[in-house]
């Protein structure tokens, strides 16, 4: 105990509450027995070379300072200068650029290193760090801190080089300090239309990045206001500069296209790219940023998109839009990301050629070569939107003559919204790996991305990721190992995923093995689970796209925004074959597109992506596609069941905030899947006809549905629209209105043997009211709770009764007679109106 109160007191000004606020930047101090040896190996020294305060090396000094004291309890003094008294290296643990290393005298360097890269040379306890820029001697700091957090004291001599340049994330804030798919609370960057006044929050966040080696970042959502360019924001936007800048992150916004015209700032008559008074425009708004922000970083921009303004209101092309800004940055040296999530967002569903997935490469292939060398084209990983599978995007590879970034998704829009657990690399490594065969040469993307396959020199990474103010960054504790995992990707997509999610574990929870075991293996069967229960066989997620984007609607998908999946009662999935499809298949170069094209050789999870078949239609595993959407998401959804008591014999193992938060999030996964389950399969069984050959499907021998209960108080059973939500399609609420305040009960007898059995309870917990429940067996409580998840979860809430809102909560351990009776008790709550779908009564290893 004492040695505990030691280290928190030592932690003095961070927060002492394991809430999740330093991330895997926790530096919990070793065992004694394995860091005393080390600590007292350690010089006394630390030299940190040539900085000022705002510099990335006198970061990294302060960083080393302050993480060996917290994982070793050894304080070490800094030097920013190199004197003859520590002219030897053994004497003191040096970091600082190659040029300050070299200039002094003593050895001079010649490693071939690339911008940001560093070398980290440790021996004993003797540590030299050299960045090739100030910016690498930061991330060698950080990459030492790392090896020592987890107990690693092995002398190395390691260079390490980014892959890629542009490694950055971008922030979908709006300057009201809503953020537009964010899970974790309200922007830590902006409150109020204007640049947030305490910006402490935001340096943190810039350390986290700098640790996984992200250099830059977009602060504000694609979607984007013109006010970010006025006087006020760009003073701000300085302050945020200067608060990221002592990390080495450069900062840069997303641009509004129409930003100067009459829809904007009305500074000038028009947007047109072309306009002197347009371009003159931009030049000075740019220079002013740089006169304010010498290192800026540039601008993202989304035209003609989702109802943004664009080039291609003027006639002008895409190209002429980015050469725009690319122009007003080259003199600076900045950057344009010029996004290709551009398509139309009004398709019509019944014409059969249609293809949004089509959309990227046919406005954006024809215009390779025409943009500037300081454009990078920011390509979604898919052709569609961040789903939980799509092929990558065919315009990766026809664009030979133009930057690329691949743009990925750390905040799970369609992945559960930070309250299903998905570990997304291994759905990331899917498309970083694909193999285009661009000229019938190994064409990998994150080659391309990277440069090297079509020797470009700019090129990398952006990741959305919408951090909030949640003091855990994105509203979930396990969901920091996707933002961990892409900086580390973006720096080496080679780098194994399991060993980087290892090393986060390590970091963020300690090196217990089996804290290290369980969370590995709850992390690695996510993504897998997640695809089983919400959209299989290219599918996509198949959630409601038209609201919320969280709960499961196979049906909604079959509109204007053209992700459709052709389902009718004998055939699912969109032909996108040239010979009688959409043609999608043919926008990928002639190797990948005869795969593609062909029934036979289309891998089964990309069937229904490219292929319009049968329900009865065997896939290569040899069941039928209907039987294998049953069957996956019986499996998903059963997996999802096993993390809750995987997670459970974590108990003492790790801190009781952390493991309680985690807990109710993963019990909440478990009830969610089997809604995705029932929602997704009862659907299809409803609209094919076909009957799962295992017999689940519609047959729930464990359920009570709420509406055969016996009815008093307020209850009144009503269909539930859409019907696939509900345990046989209806739900029971008391009265209705915003002011409701009724009460109902709902009581059955119970004809199960007498035993011990799990109770658990469907339920609708809709945004804008705390309904309160009860459960009673024979009279007795059983268990009381609340209709709060939404003060308690991050995902965007529904005021309907609908996939979203389900839920369920079981309550174990009951012991039942047969002909006890089970009451719940529901008291509505304004726009709650305590709504119930059914109760089951599970035998130990049921899940119905
Ligand atoms: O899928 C859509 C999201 C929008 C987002 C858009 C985009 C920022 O639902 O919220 O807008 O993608 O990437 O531009």
């Amino acid at each position: 105990m004492r040695a505990r109160w030691g280290l928190l007191a030592l932690v003095a000004g961070v927060a002492v509450a394991e809430n999740g606020l330093s991330g895997w930047l926790r530096y919990a101090s070793l065992p004694d027995g394995q860091r005393q040896q080390y600590a007292s190996s350690l010089p006394p020294l630390i030299v940190a070379l040539n900085s000022t305060s705002t510099s990335p090396v006198y970061t990294a000094g302060q960083e080393l300072q302050d993480g060996i004291q917290r994982i070793l309890g050894r304080k070490l003094e800094i030097s920013h200068e190199h004197s003859t008294s520590t002219s030897s290296n053994s004497s003191f643990v040096l970091v600082g650029t190659l040029s300050a290393y070299n200039k002094l005298g003593s050895q001079s360097l010649s490693t071939d290193f690339a911008p940001d890269g560093f070398w980290l040379n440790i021996k004993g306890g003797a540590v030299t760090i050299v960045g090739q820029n100030e910016r690498g001697a930061l991330y060698g700091a950080f990459e030492y801190l790392s090896r020592i957090a987890q107990g690693n004291f092995a002398d190395a001599d390691v260079v390490s080089n980014p892959d890629a340049p542009i490694r950055w994330v971008n922030e979908w804030d709006n300057m009201d300090g809503t953020i537009e798919r964010g899970y974790a609370g309200r922007s830590i960057f902006f409150a109020n239309g204007s640049v947030a006044t305490d910006l402490t929050r935001v340096s943190q966040y810039a350390r986290l990045l700098a640790s996984v080696r992200i250099n830059g970042i977009i602060v504000n959502n694609v979607n984007a206001n013109p006010r970010m360019l006025t006087n006020e924001t760009i003073a701000g936007l300085k302050r945020i500069a200067d608060s990221m800048r002592p990390y080495g992150i450069r900062v840069g916004i997303s641009l509004n296209f129409a930003s100067p015209g009459p829809d904007g700032l009305k500074e000038t008559a028009t947007f047109d790219p072309l306009d002197p008074t347009v371009i003159a425009w931009w030049e000075a708004k740019t220079n002013q940023i740089y006169q304010q922000i010498p290192d800026w970083a540039g601008y993202l921009v989304k035209a003609n998109s989702e109802g943004q303004p664009g080039p291609l209101t003027y006639n002008r092309t895409l190209a002429d839009g980015a050469n725009l800004f690319a122009r007003a940055l080259r003199p600076h040296g900045g950057i344009i990301m010029f996004r290709a999530f551009v398509y139309n967002s009004n398709m019509n569903p019944a014409v059969w050629k249609d293809d949004r997935a089509n959309a990227a490469y046919d406005f954006f292939k024809e215009l390779d070569g025409e943009f500037l060398d300081n454009v990078i084209v920011q390509i979604k990983y898919g052709p569609i939107d961040f789903q939980v599978r799509e092929p990558a995007s065919p315009l990766f590879a026809h664009l030979p003559n133009t930057n690329t970034a691949i743009e990925l998704q750390i905040t799970q829009e369609y992945l559960g919204q930070q309250d299903h657990l998905v570990y997304i690399p291994p759905l990331w490594k899917t498309i970083l790996d694909f193999d285009m065969r661009v000229g019938s040469k190994p064409s990998l993307v994150r080659d391309i991305v990277s440069g090297q396959r079509f020797s470009r020199t700019l090129g990398g990474y952006a990741g959305v990721v919408n951090v909030g103010t949640n003091p855990n960054w994105l509203g979930s504790h396990l969901a920091m190992s996707n933002l961990y995992a892409y900086g580390r990707l973006a720096w080496d997509p080679t780098g194994d995923i399991q060993s980087l999610l290892q090393d986060w574990i390590r970091l963020t929870f300690g090196s217990e093995p089996s804290v290290v075991k369980v969370i590995t293996d709850i992390s690695m069967a996510s993504w897998p689970a997640y695809e089983n229960y919400t959209g299989n066989l290219g599918i996509q997620t198949l959630t409601d796209i038209l609201y919320t984007h969280f709960g499961p609607c196979p049906q909604c998908q079959e509109n204007r925004w053209g992700q459709w999946t052709r389902a009718d009662k004998s055939t699912i999935g969109m032909d996108r074959t040239v010979s009688n499809g959409t043609g999608n298949s043919g926008q990928y170069p002639p190797e990948v597109a005869a795969v593609f094209e062909n029934l036979e050789t289309t891998p089964d999870n990309f069937l229904l992506w490219f292929h319009h078949v049968n329900y009865t239609h065997r896939l290569h595993s040899g069941k039928t596609v209907i039987q294998h959407f049953y069957d996956a998401h019986y499996d998903g959804a059963a997996t999802a069941q096993t993390f809750v008591p995987a997670w459970q014999s974590l108990q003492g193992k790790v801190d009781g905030e952390r493991f309680d938060d985690v807990l109710f999030k993963l019990r909440f996964q478990a009830g969610h899947a089997l809604v995705w389950r029932d929602a997704v399969a009862g659907y299809y069984y409803n609209l094919s006809g076909i009957a799962d050959e295992a017999g689940r499907v519609g047959h729930h021998p464990y359920r009570i549905e709420a509406e055969s209960m016996a009815l008093s108080g307020g209850y009144r059973p009503v269909a539930v629209d859409p019907f696939e939500a509900a345990s046989n399609f209806t739900a029971i609420v008391v009265g209705s209105g915003p002011n409701n305040n009724g009460s109902g009960e709902a009581a059955a007898v119970l004809d199960f043997p007498s035993g011990t059995y799990d109770v658990a309870v469907g339920y609708f917990d809709v945004a804008g009211g705390r309904a309160h429940y009860g459960a009673f067996l024979n009279g007795e409580p059983l268990h009381e709770w609340y209709g709060d998840l939404e003060d308690r979860l991050g995902h965007e809430f529904s005021t309907k009764l609908d996939a979203h809102s389900a839920t369920r909560i079981t309550i174990p351990d009951v012991d039942v007679k047969r002909g006890d009776v089970l009451k719940i008790i529901g008291l509505a709550d304004g726009n709650e109106p305590a709504p119930l779908d059914y109760v089951a009564i599970l035998p130990k290893g049921v899940v119905d």
